[in-house]
């Protein structure tokens, strides 16, 4: 039997289910959760919700299906769903000593997860994990509609950057399809989530911009965020979310890069890429990790010797060869 089945015969077969997602959750983490907990809402089943950092509140406009929790014990479960996680690790440290790996279920869609469940349904082509629980309605006979979509909808706009991204397929748009057949308001759904910033917001993005550069022949795109500069703009780390696109957006520029300082000596790292460049591999030599196009990890050292780092692993990248030649890696 093929994960996806046995995991759609799991649900049906069972009553109590834990569901998790990633640490500091984007809109994948967060969409595919609540959409499968309206999904279980559907079949009468009981479950409980998990996530570490809590509801970001760029997504508290969403109707939750139960609540938040952000603190373990938890509640007996029978089996937990861990969700977008591409390891372990990225459930934080509390929930990974209470989890029972032996009754997990893990769907996920990054390249390298070390299926740590019982069941592992990993498919690094879907654009989403929501795509893949939208699969799991449609397997289990539901119409695609209500705040279930809404949800599943969310976490496949986000993870695709509005269905941009080369993760996106013909089966992202069949199902976003469904959704829309199935009575999603468009407009009131992008109102929520793209009218969600701050006067603050904008000017800290603003001077982020001004100081963005190029480096390697203006191949490579570099934004930085130090902490002052969210201290002078009265912003938190959740107004940083896509500064890194900017860059992106440069005519000729092949990686992208945001680097936030989180706190002294701990910088967060984004890695962009348009076609055939795999920041996948380099975050991965960096100790990070992520899709082929959108990649990210963590330094523990200052903001000057992150940047000379990374700069320095992108060079050796772009200039190992023909490109297609790192594609067939990944492949
Ligand atoms: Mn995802």
């Amino acid at each position: 039997m093929t994960p996806r089945k046995q995991i759609a015969k799991t649900i049906k077969d069972y009553n109590h289910f834990l569901l998790t997602s990633h640490i500091n959750p984007d809109g994948d983490a967060i969409g595919s959760m609540l959409g499968l907990g309206h999904l279980l809402n559907r079949m009468g089943k009981t479950f409980t919700f998990y996530n570490q950092s809590g509801l970001p509140e760029r997504f508290s406009w969403l109707n939750l299906p139960a609540k938040m929790h952000t603190r373990i014990p938890l509640q007996e479960y029978e089996w937990a769903i861990i969700l977008d996680c591409g390891d372990g690790d990225r459930l934080g440290e509390n929930l990974g000593t209470f989890l029972d790996t032996d009754k997990s279920i893990n769907i996920d869609h990054h390249y390298g997860n070390p299926e740590f469940g019982r069941y592992n349904w990993v498919e690094p082509h879907r654009s989403s994990v929501g795509e893949m629980i939208a699969l799991l309605a449609q397997d289990l006979g539901m119409e695609l509609n209500g705040d279930m979509a809404k949800s599943l909808y969310l976490a496949m706009v986000t993870d695709t950057g509005s269905f941009s991204y080369s993760n996106t397929g013909a089966e992202t748009f069949s199902i976003a399809s469904e959704i829309i057949k199935g009575g999603l308001d468009l407009d009131s759904f992008n109102s929520h989530l793209y009218q969600q910033w701050s006067l603050n917001k904008v000017h800290l993005h603003g001077l982020a911009m001004k100081h963005a550069n190029l480096y390697c022949q203006d191949r490579v795109g570099l934004i930085k965020i130090p902490a002052e500069l969210m201290q002078q703009t009265g912003t938190n780390p959740e107004d940083c979310e896509g500064v890194v696109n900017y860059v992106r957006s440069i005519k000729g520029v092949k990686v992208a890069i945001s680097l936030r300082e989180d706190s002294e000596n701990k910088i967060k790292m984004s890695l962009r890429s348009w076609g055939e460049v795999d920041v996948n591999a380099i975050a991965h030599s960096l100790g990070g990790g992520g899709h082929h196009n959108a990649a990210g990890g963590t330094f523990y050292m200052s903001m000057q010797e992150a940047e000379g780092l990374v700069l320095e692993k992108i060079e050796q990248h772009l200039d190992s060869g023909p490109e297609d030649r790192n594609w067939a890696q990944v492949t």
